[in-house]
Order: structure tokens, then sequence, then C-alpha cells
């Protein structure tokens, strides 16, 4: 029996990172799923594990924080489960590391992922009129942006095989996950070569592969 369930989205990038993480870890965790396109997220069911209506939210069982046995917030989850659980870990050792890393991630978590969520581009879509050619543009607007800078940073010498270092950490995590929404732009990501050798590192670590979309139980079959 695992001791946590995961309330999320084979295509969702921020559950996507909890996968990696829980994979990291070895911990097992039971796979429920929200289709976002049916608006399960917006279900009065799932309003009460998330008020944001936005996945993952990953819960605990048999704890009693008060009501919080429900945490949300794909970075906050990260690093909860690294700290309940140390190995490997997810973050550097020293707090300088921890403040690159942290910058890094937070360059696609706060930067490039919240502007091009699906409510956003629905958004501009119904408010603005925003055809599938607009989207496209906004989100290569934005994606661009966070790579440009991230692929600046990766200059620095604390970048190894990975972000930061010979080993992955919630940096790494974050543009692993971000790839899948890049792909789906068609975002081109030739430009960018220190992402693309960090992206082919995190390919190979079964971690990562398997908490790829199209390998999860609520993927569509082709
Ligand atoms: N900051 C939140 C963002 C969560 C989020 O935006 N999740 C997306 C999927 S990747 C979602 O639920 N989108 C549904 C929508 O936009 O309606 C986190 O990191 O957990």
């Amino acid at each position: 029996m695992s001791e946590y369930i995961l309330h999320n989205y084979f295509r969702s990038t921020t559950s996507l990172r909890v996968r990696v993480a829980l994979n990291m870890k070895g911990l097992a965790y039971e796979y429920v799923s929200y289709a976002l396109l049916d608006k399960a997220h917006k279900s009065d069911a799932y309003l009460k594990l998330n008020p944001q209506g936005l996945v993952p939210a990953f819960e605990i069982k048999g704890q009693k924080l008060g009501n919080g046995t429900i945490l949300t917030q794909s970075m906050a989850i990260l690093e909860y489960l690294d700290e309940q659980h140390p190995e490997p870990p997810l973050l550097p050792k020293d707090a300088l590391g921890r403040a690159r890393v942290r910058a890094l991630a937070q360059i696609i978590a706060l930067d490039v992922h919240p502007i091009n969520n699906l409510r956003v581009l629905h958004y501009i879509e119904s408010e603005f009129g925003a055809d599938g050619a607009a989207k496209k543009a906004w989100f290569l607007e934005w994606a661009n942006a966070g790579m440009t800078a991230l692929e600046t940073r990766l200059q620095e010498t604390e970048t190894g095989l990975f972000c930061h270092g010979d080993t992955p950490s919630i940096a790494d995590i974050c543009l692993y996950a971000q790839m899948f929404n890049n792909e789906r732009f068609g975002l081109d990501i030739t430009p960018y070569p220190t992402i693309m050798g960090i992206l082919n590192q995190c390919g190979k670590l079964v971690a990562f592969t398997d908490a790829a979309p199209m390998v999860q139980p609520d993927a569509p079959k082709t």
C-alpha cells in the first residue's frame, strides 16, 4: 500500500515534476487522473482538494495536520518530498548552490509556466480572440525568453552534466517537464545547446522517462 496519492494529469508538466521526484526517491504512489480538457479539475470534488482548481494535488494518507493532508503547488511538494526523503537530494547542500538551483527552477516554474498555462491560453482566446497561431506566438514569446535566460545562466561554472553539477536537481526537473510543453508548441531548441545537453542527460534516467506524459495510465493509447 502506498502512502501517497498524486492527483494529476498525464500532460500536466507541474504534475510531471512531482512524478519525477517521487520516482527519484523510489516512492510508490496511487495515480488519480483529472482530465483537464473535461474540466475535471474544476469539479466540486477536486476543488475540495485544491481550491485553486489546478493539478497536481498531493495527498498524504493518514496524516492529520488540521485540514492539510493535501499538499498543493508542485514546487512546495518537491521540497516537502526532499525534506522527508533526503536521498537522493534534489537541492545542493550549500546555501549558495540552493539559491542558484531555485533561481534556475523558478525561471521556468514562476516566469514561464504560469503565463503559458491552459487557463491563460483559454482566457486570451475567449476574451481577446487569440486563435491557434496567436496562442502559439504567445507561448513561444515567453518560453523563448525563459530558455534564453536559462541558457545564459547555464554558462556558469557550476553547471555540469545537469543544471548544477553532475546530479539532477529541481532545476532539471522543471526543465525536463517544460520540454514537453515546448515540443507541443514547436519551440526550436537548437539555439539552446546547453539545455539540449542537459535534457539529453535527463532522458537517460528512468526516474525522468517514467514520468513522461505518454507513459502515464491516462495517456491516450496510440
Ligand atoms: N503553480 C502551480 C501551477 C499548477 C498548474 O498550473 N497546473 C496546470 C497543469 S500543468 C493546471 O492545472 N492547469 C489547468 C488550467 O489551467 O485550467 C504548481 O506548480 O503546482
